[in-house]
């Protein structure tokens, strides 16, 4: 890859192992998951979401995707339970999407894309920060949420509405009082494994947490999130 990593022809995911060998390492992500084969285990605990809409800083369009940014210099926005062990605090959520409704979601179920996947990234406090515990085998836990088309999820609205300053990359602005917890699905059911970032440098230090069950957005909203900034190198889609 001579160039930096994308999603094109030539710096996408099959290229990412040339700069960052772990892209062919044992705890990978994405993956596919088949619900049939997923075992129950009944030693894993329900999730709790403990948000401070206060915590809320700032959007930024960080070239591949947008993220709102946490206060986390204590624990006042905070995953327990689920399948992690300590404290964990929230640092930033981001989403994923792609060029057609059958595509975006970097998870699939039973092989199925959705249009758009939300990641919700959590650090454990076991270490002193977000940067030190990113390496760490236990240092992350990402709860992903998938989005499905169908009716406008007007919590999503205030994100969406945010976009157009953030237009190009490097631009941020300040997001307040916002509850993350709004763009949670009604059940917390999961899935969990060991996994990795799904972007380089791809560490493998994420417990991933994907809800079953996904939350709405309308086509409309999605080309909202296309909208945000031609240097992105997704496949466009017909908005
Ligand atoms: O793709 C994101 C990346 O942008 C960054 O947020 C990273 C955490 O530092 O997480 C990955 S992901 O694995 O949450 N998709
Ligand atoms: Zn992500």
């Amino acid at each position: 890859m001579s160039h930096e990593w994308g999603y094109g022809a030539t710096n996408g995911p099959d290229f990412w192992a040339d700069n960052f060998p772990i892209a062919n390492g044992p705890r990978q992500s994405p993956i596919n998951i088949v619900p049939k084969e997923a075992q129950y285990n009944s030693s894993l605990k329900a999730l709790k979401l403990r948000y401070d809409p206060s915590n809320a800083k700032g959007i930024l369009n960080n070239g591949h995707s947008f993220q709102v940014d946490f206060v986390d210099d204590t624990d006042s926005s905070t995953l327990t339970g689920g399948p992690i062990s300590g404290t964990y605090r929230l640092r930033q959520f981001h989403f994923h999407w792609g060029g057609s409704d059958d595509r975006g979601s970097e998870h699939t179920v039973n092989g199925i894309k959705f249009p758009c996947e939300l990641h919700l990234v959590h650090w454990n406090t076991k270490y002193p920060s977000f940067g030190e515990a990113a390496d760490k085998p236990d240092g992350l836990a990402v709860v992903g949420v998938f989005l499905k088309i169908g009716a406008a999820n007007p919590r999503l609205q205030k994100v969406l509405d945010a976009l157009d300053v953030i237009k190009n990359k490097g631009k941020q602005t300040t997001f307040a009082n916002f509850d993350a917890k709004t763009l949670l699905p009604g059940s917390l059911d999961y899935w969990t494994y060991d996994g990795s970032l799904t972007t380089p440098p791809l560490l493998e230090s994420v417990t991933w947490i994907v809800l079953k069950e996904p939350v709405s957005v309308s086509p409309a909203q999605v080309c909202n999130l296309l909208h945000l900034c031609a240097c992105f190198t997704y496949t466009k889609r017909n908005c």
